[in-house]
């Protein structure tokens, strides 16, 4: 028997994200034909600081309103190009609904329509449709198999390019692995993350947050944020790597070479590695001096995964770091597969990195998105969801993370609602779910079994 849910109405506007910049929310209406009424599907999209150079394309208007980050111009595809070819569509149809939107931009990268303006249609057809079949999102996206709480990577301490700190490293994140479900997870990251406030606090430290809800105070080195992560989680009655172990995303592409002024290209022929220019601290690394200064972190502390230890085109530093490091971390691609299959089977052809890194803007449509990850489980690879630095109220990853099972979320600091949502959507899920829901701790995390 097939169902028809027609799509009656699609409808987009700018809003605001958590930064202040514009961004784009779609509305889609459609039409149950069991009790002939309409139903409604919102979303909204997020952005990225640290954007990896291969993302899909962020239609931005460019012009002096909002200092050039408008988006009227993505509105203004979703009304007058998407709606035409989508309204009257079957909403349950979501990968045929996005191959339309895929051809209808053609090209590599959303560069057309924008990936904005796409994400926003594609997630509120989602929404729409399980609003019409009175299903939570994550049940209509997941099925009967949706069970799998994820471990959650709470970054509770900023640098990079999303505070205005000393620190290179963009996030210093914990896993309260040692919980038995998500909600107690919750409960012992959030108590960490106050009895860091108070290490700040008696060391004259700033307790000003970034812009993921950790704090961004300065610091000297690596080492020194590492010792305030261990005594605020032993503040909190935790033991590390027992109960709370760290997650990192280094966001290395930030460190590009060429970021450096007047760094020569014959200085990386010179070595044949990539080199490094850390802008904070002013100094320089080439991959196989970073690759030394994680084995030397990850003997220290309890480092369980790493995130874009190196750069999104430094393919050899990958496969080496992975061989090197890749059984007793999880290694992270984000910026280096930015969701994307094709990026992700080069990932694994070459055996580098044992996880990716899930963002729906950086690919443009969910369907897109479920293929990363079903990709990624197929090879053994986990698959952590995670929100972007910019954010809104909008709380689809967190369903998308049960739904697909992923194990792993990573959605910021538990402070500012827009990270807070994620948590909170979470906490009921697992309410609903009741003793269906698992909670994987540890081993969530998968590393990379030597050859
Ligand atoms: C990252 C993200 C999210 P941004 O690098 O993983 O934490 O940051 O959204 O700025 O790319
Ligand atoms: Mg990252």
């Amino acid at each position: 028997m097939s169902v028809y849910y027609e799509i009656r109405k699609i409808n987009a506007r700018e809003i605001l994200d958590s930064r202040g910049n514009p961004t784009v929310e779609a509305e889609v209406t459609v039409h149950n034909p069991n009790d002939d009424r309409l139903y409604t599907g919102i979303a909204a999209v997020p952005s990225g600081a640290s954007t990896g150079q291969f993302e899909a394309v962020e239609l931005r208007d460019g012009e002096k309103r909002f200092h050039g980050m408008g988006v009227q111009q993505a509105v203004k595809n979703i009304r007058e190009r998407i709606a035409p070819v989508l309204v009257g569509k079957n909403a349950l149809k979501q990968s045929a609904l996005d191959r339309i939107m895929v051809e209808l931009d053609g090209t590599e990268n959303k560069g057309n329509l924008g990936a904005n303006a796409t994400l926003a249609v594609s997630i509120a057809c989602a929404k729409a449709a399980a609003n019409a079949l009175q299903l939570p999102l994550y049940r209509y996206l997941g099925g009967i198999s949706a069970k799998r709480m994820p471990v959650p990577m709470m970054n509770i301490l900023n640098g990079g390019a999303h505070a205005g700190n000393s620190i290179d490293f963009q996030e210093f994140m914990i896993m309260p692995v040692g919980a038995c479900c998500f909600r107690e997870a919750l409960r012992m990251g959030t108590e960490v993350y106050h009895s860091l406030r108070k290490v700040l606090k008696e060391k004259g430290l700033s307790t000003a947050v970034g812009d993921e809800g950790g704090f961004a105070p300065d610091a000297d080195s690596v080492e020194e944020v590492l010792e305030l992560l261990v005594e605020a989680v032993n503040r909190a009655g935790y033991e590390c790597g027992r109960d709370i172990s760290f997650a990192l995303d280094v966001a290395a592409s930030e460190w590009k070479p060429e970021k450096k002024e007047g760094m020569m290209e014959s200085e990386h022929k010179i070595t044949g590695q990539v080199q490094y220019h850390l802008p904070k601290s002013g100094r320089d690394y080439s991959s196989d001096e970073l690759i030394d200064m994680y084995k030397n972190m990850v003997s220290k502390y309890p480092i369980i995964s790493i995130e874009d230890p190196l750069d999104e085109e430094d393919w050899k530093g990958w496969e080496k770091i992975t061989k090197e490091l890749g059984d007793c971390v999880q290694l992270v691609g984000d910026d280096l597969f930015v969701t994307n299959t094709e990026r992700l089977a080069k990932g694994i052809a070459n055996r580098c990195g044992s996880s990716i890194l899930i963002k729906m803007n950086q690919i443009g449509t969910l369907s897109e998105t479920i293929d990363a990850i079903q990709l990624a489980h197929k090879w053994s690879y986990t698959a952590v969801a995670s929100h972007r630095s910019g954010e809104t109220e909008d709380a689809t990853i967190a369903d998308l993370a049960v739904a697909l099972n992923c194990g792993q979320i990573k959605t910021g600091a538990p402070c500012r609602s827009e990270r807070v949502a994620k948590y909170n959507q979470l906490l009921r899920i697992e309410e609903e779910l009741g003793a269906e829901a698992n909670y994987d701790g540890r081993s969530a995390v998968k590393l990379h079994k030597k050859e």
